[in-house]
C-alpha cells in the first residue's frame, strides 16, 4: 500500500498516527507530494484525489482512497479488530459524529483561517484569499477549543470513554493551531490536559520522530 502526503502536514498525521497506532507503518510506502510546491494541484495529483488534497491511500490494486476518515476506516477494518472507529454501532456513530464535529468546528476551520487570512501556502498555490472569511474561521476554531475543553472536562476521550478516531481528529487540530499560532485559551484546562496525555501515546511520539526526521530526499 502506498500513501501519498507531505510528511509534516497536519491531515496527514491523522493517518500515519492512525497507523502507527495499528501498527501498520511498516506496511506503507509513502510517495511525498510537495504542498509547497504545489504538487497537489498538477495534473497528475488532481487524477490521483480530485479535490486536490493529501493525505490518498493507493492500495496494490491500483484502488485510491482520499479523505482521512475514510483511509482510517479501510486501515481500521483491515485486521478484523477495529481500535479507532468503534465495534459497537453506538460506538461507530458515535466516533463519526465527533470526527465529523472535530472537522467542521475545528480542524477545516484551523485550515482555512491558514489559506485565507495568512500566506499560507504562498501565491502559486492561493490564488484567491478572503482575509474576512479566513479570520470567521479562526474564531469559530476557538469557539470548538472551547467546545471540546467542556466535553473533556466530562469525559476522557472525544468520542467518550475510549481513545478513537476522534480525538485524532482534534489533535490533528491542534497540530494546525500550533502551526499558525492559534493559541488554546488559557483557561481550556482539560483540553490542555488532555493534549498532554496525548503526547504520551506511543503513536504520538512516533509521528513526530517522523517529523524530526525532516522532508525526505528526492
Ligand atoms: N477533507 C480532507 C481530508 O480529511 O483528507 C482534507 C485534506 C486536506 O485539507 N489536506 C491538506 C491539503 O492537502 C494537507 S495539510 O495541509 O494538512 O498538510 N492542503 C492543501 C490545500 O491546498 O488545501
Amino acid at each position: 500500500m502506498k500513501i501519498h502526503d507531505w510528511f509534516d502536514g497536519p491531515y496527514p498525521a491523522r493517518v500515519r498516527i492512525a497507523l502507527a497506532e495499528k501498527n501498520m507503518l511498516s506496511r506503507i510506502e509513502f510517495v511525498s507530494v510537495d504542498l509547497w510546491a504545489g504538487e497537489h494541484k498538477t495534473p497528475e495529483f488532481l487524477a490521483i484525489n480530485y479535490s486536490g488534497t493529501l493525505p490518498v491511500l493507493e492500495l496494490n490494486d491500483g484502488t485510491l482512497i482520499a479523505e482521512c476518515t475514510a483511509i482510517t476506516q479501510y486501515l481500521d477494518a483491515l485486521d478484523d479488530s477495529p481500535t479507532l472507529t468503534g465495534q459497537t454501532p453506538v460506538e461507530k456513530g458515535l466516533i463519526h459524529m465527533m470526527t465529523k464535529r472535530a472537522e467542521i468546528e475545528f480542524l477545516d476551520a484551523v485550515s482555512v483561517y491558514f489559506h485565507h487570512a495568512t500566506p499560507g501556502l504562498g501565491p502559486h498555490v492561493e490564488l484567491y484569499q478572503n482575509a474576512e472569511w479566513g479570520n470567521r474561521m479562526r474564531d469559530k476554531a476557538i469557539r470548538g477549543m472551547r467546545y471540546f475543553d467542556g466535553l473533556l472536562k466530562r469525559q476522557p476521550f472525544v468520542a467518550g470513554g475510549t481513545f478513537s478516531m476522534a480525538d485524532i481528529t482534534v489533535l490533528a487540530g491542534m497540530i494546525f493551531a500550533s502551526l499558525v499560532k492559534l493559541d488554546v485559551p488559557d483557561d481550556c484546562e482539560a483540553l490542555r490536559e488532555w493534549h498532554a496525555r496525548m503526547q504520551q501515546r506511543p503513536s504520538v511520539q512516533e509521528w513526530r520522530a517522523m517529523v524530526a526526521r525532516g522532508a525526505p530526499q528526492r
